[in-house]
């Protein structure tokens, strides 16, 4: 720990965070927001984005209809802060989410309240995992809300409205979900815009796809990671918990293909059923003033680097799949932008897309003049972290080049050159050319966790 307690040592001062200034700009007739989530969808797990067995054809197409990021990340990569973050605009230091369970501050104004106030009709289905009651989000009208976390995708307890006691709908939840968001489409105030958000629960486990999905992949034919492992090269404090738990170490390779053909199979159902929102809108003739946003939350690596979970801050756990449609930038439809962002840039984004101002506090950045691409990116590095409880297993911060992440439990560290090494398989921690890259990436993740108030690794690094 000497090299960090020197670097961090007179860096601890006191930071201000930015406040964004609301944008003045009001549009003459404000767009619709449509907000897709899927649960834990790797950013590589889309048709387009590369991996030809896996059929995505609805999501590619809107890709091909608009923006896709390449490189979106999630702070934290479990669903809870996740979510969090993205309906918040702020990381979870600032919101109060670090983990399942934690409560998102009362005083913060959400995504959802903040488009209320501007005149919008807010509305949510799908799979909710956050603590703090719903209606004070912000959602005004709510259909077939899944609170627990997860669970299987048929006949599960979902509630109409919240304060109200689960009670068993029956069904495919991917299905359902789409149905209440058609649902949403024909009872919607037609004298307002509306925010709709759809938060699924695929292609999350346990891995049960409805049963022409189940076969729609030969395991057999399932390509492993490219930087699969067997057993993982060391534990970074996560190998007991239950996600790593599903498979036993080793990796038994044939069900770990099988696990891969599920996951497809959930994700290509999930694709079929956003096809069906997506012709919906357009039926209802809504399409041509609807900004679409489809994310995942959270990544997974099923094999990669030996893990089967999302909690790493390998680009499996926190990198993700991002597509923006928004009709006024069809002149960009189908083109890519490999910017840097977070999540939470998406509510400073459509904020100034749709004249909304933001609250104080957002920590994002509006992606507006990416989209346009007018700009290139909104910043240099992003961050990551994650913690069992209070235990502060891991922090990372990655630029375009490269990635420095900290392992406290494992005492160590790895550097990748993401630009020669995408796949993250060759730990250049001890490459004596570049200990000057090492400490300017740990300088900048001290300054992070400064920032950040994280005084559980602070205080690691001290020790
Ligand atoms: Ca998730």
């Amino acid at each position: 720990m000497r090299t960090w307690r020197k670097i961090i040592q007179p860096r601890c001062v006191g930071w201000l965070l930015g406040v964004l200034a609301a944008n003045a700009a009001i549009a003459s007739e404000r767009p619709n927001i449509l907000f897709i989530v899927s649960d834990d969808q790797v950013h590589s797990a889309l048709g387009i984005a590369g991996d030809t067995r896996l059929q995505t054809p609805n999501l590619d197409r809107l890709a091909r209809e608009g923006l896709r990021f390449t490189h979106a990340f999630v702070p934290l990569p479990i669903c809870t802060p996740s979510r969090a973050a993205f309906l918040t605009g702020r990381f979870g230091s600032s919101n109060g989410v670090q983990f399942f369970g934690d409560k998102i501050h009362e005083n913060i104004v959400t995504w959802p309240q903040t488009m209320a106030r501007n005149g919008y009709q807010t509305a949510m289905t799908g799979k909710w995992h956050n603590v703090r009651d719903g209606d004070y989000y912000g959602f005004e009208w709510t259909g077939n809300v899944f609170i627990a976390g997860m669970g299987p995708f048929t006949d599960q307890p979902m509630i109409q409205k919240f304060g109200e006691k689960p009670q068993l709908v029956k069904g495919n939840t991917t299905e359902l979900y789409t149905d209440t968001a058609l649902r949403f489409l024909d009872e919607r105030d037609r004298d307002r815009p509306f925010f709709l958000y759809v938060a699924h629960q695929a292609p999350h486990d346990p891995r049960v796809p409805v049963p022409h999905y189940t076969d729609l992949y030969d395991p057999a034919l399932m390509p492993l990671p490219p930087n699969f492992r067997p057993v993982p090269k060391f534990d970074p404090g996560t190998l007991d918990i239950r996600d790593e738990r599903l498979l036993p170490i080793p990796r038994p390779i044939p069900k770990l293909k099988l696990e891969i053909a599920r996951y497809f199979g959930l994700i290509s159902h999930l694709d079929a059923q956003i096809g069906r929102l997506l012709r919906g809108l357009e039926e209802k003739g809504l399409a041509d003033n609807t900004i679409v946003i489809f994310c995942g939350d959270n990544g997974l690596t099923l094999g990669a680097h030996g893990f089967l979970g999302k909690q790493t801050l390998h680009e499996e756990g926190i990198r993700i799949p991002l597509i923006i449609r928004h009709p006024r930038l069809r002149g960009q439809a189908g083109q890519t932008r490999d910017a840097l962002v977070y999540l939470h840039d998406l509510m400073p984004t459509v904020c100034e897309w749709t004249g909304t101002p933001l609250p104080e506090g957002v920590q994002g950045k509006s992606l507006v003049t990416v989209s346009e691409g007018t700009q290139p990116g909104v910043r240099d590095a992003v961050f990551g972290r994650y913690n069992e409880r209070k235990v502060p297993l891991m922090r990372m911060i990655r630029t375009h080049r490269y990635k420095l992440i900290k392992y406290f439990k494992a005492e160590r560290e790895e550097l990748f050159d993401l630009e020669n090494d995408p796949y993250e398989m060759n730990d250049l921690s001890g490459d004596p050319d570049l200990q000057q890259v090492c400490n300017e990436l740990r300088r900048r993740l001290i300054d992070w966790l400064v920032e950040q108030d994280d005084r559980i690794a602070l205080d690691a690094l001290e020790r």
